[in-house]
């Protein structure tokens, strides 16, 4: 069945498209694997690497293909970073696999150039997860913070991604948002499922779960979805919530914590600063004072929830990043500013 996958999908009426690459553990090394399309349909191509080798991530509309060099296996990304007094922040959340939006935005606003390199200089990009599920790139998404992670420590700027929800769902085969190109790209690929190009053995699969679930720069904490009244009495800290994500990830770590941690009020899930989103109860101002208080910071930044422009809340206690239509949050000396794909931007008059 999965052998004849590429021949049934060839004959088609969807056109399965060319996707990779991504970089599997090999008998010898990596090996990247493709979906290729030729005359005879799509099928899969492979192909061995040496372990410092380059990769071509193609072209998705306007935007150009790049080139991304492999590296060593990621050691876990530091839970807290502190940067010059003076750097720039610029925040985006819930990509959803809408690459050419993202570039668009991080071109306009001077973070990348038009060969998307990293222009940002000492500024820092933080991305508040949920690159994976409903829409169709976000392979090409995870692949240009790859690169502009090391781009960015070269300016000694920084890249992090942070993990969110949707993450941590097809890390662990919960792929019902995935877009169908990707069912398609198992299938083509011979996988058992999805989730398997992204298992702990592969560039990127080991790479996503070195990444944190919560991120503490200087005094601002960014995170995918809040810091429940739960979680800040479970007196986890920090760094053992990201470690405890990490361990879920790789199949360690099961019981009360990880539930917790990976649940409804746990920091990936929770909506409780949106009363007509979130399972009650609601965040009071108490809460979110208390959350600020437990994790050493003034303010949090949160995605996971949409709404309409991104939005102070709790007298800009807490910033809400993920806006549809999309835009970014830009932090520049002491101001805030929605950031928007075509280069506009208005200040968030209400933020602290
Ligand atoms: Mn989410």
């Amino acid at each position: 069945m999965l052998v004849l996958a590429g021949m049934a999908l060839a004959g088609m009426a969807t056109a399965a498209g060319p996707d990779g690459p991504y970089i599997l553990r090999g008998a010898a090394g990596w090996e990247a694997v493709s979906v290729e399309v030729t005359a005879d349909g799509a099928q899969r191509k492979s192909q061995a690497l040496a372990a410092d080798a380059a990769v071509v991530i193609p072209a998705v509309g306007k935007v150009p293909a790049f080139e991304v060099k492999l590296r060593e296996p990621a050691g876990d990304a530091p839970g807290e970073i502190r940067t010059a007094a003076n750097a720039a922040l610029f925040v985006v959340a819930d990509t959803h696999g809408e690459y050419e939006t993202l570039v668009s935005t991080l071109r306009a606003h001077k973070v990348i150039d038009a060969k998307l390199r990293w222009t940002f200089a000492r500024g820092h990009l933080v991305v508040l997860g949920d690159v994976f599920d409903r829409g169709p790139n976000h392979l090409e998404i995870l692949w240009l913070l790859y690169k502009l992670e090391a781009e960015a420590a070269n300016a000694h700027g920084g890249a992090h991604l942070l993990l969110g929800n949707h993450e941590t769902m097809v890390l662990r085969g919960d792929l019902r948002y995935l877009h169908a190109r990707y069912v398609e790209t198992a299938q083509l690929l011979a996988q058992p499922t999805y989730s398997e190009l992204f298992g702990a053995q592969t560039l990127l699969g080991q790479w996503l779960r070195s990444r944190p679930a919560m991120l503490r720069i200087n005094d601002q904490l960014f995170l995918h979805a809040g810091v429940s009244r739960a979680l800040v009495d479970s007196g986890l800290s920090l760094a053992e919530v990201n470690s405890t994500v990490r361990a879920v990830l790789n199949g360690t770590e099961e019981g009360a914590v990880a539930e917790l941690v990976l649940g409804s009020f746990g920091p990936l899930w929770y909506r409780g600063y949106f009363p007509e989103r979130g399972l009650p109860p609601t965040a009071t101002p108490a809460d979110v004072d208390l959350a600020l208080k437990t994790y050493g910071v003034r303010r949090m930044l949160v995605g996971h929830t949409i709404v309409e422009s991104i939005t102070p809340l709790y007298d800009g206690k807490v910033i809400a990043v993920q806006a549809r239509p999309f835009a970014g949050l830009l932090m520049r000396k002491g101001e805030y500013w929605s950031a928007r794909p075509d280069g506009g931007k208005q200040r968030l008059s209400t933020a602290r």
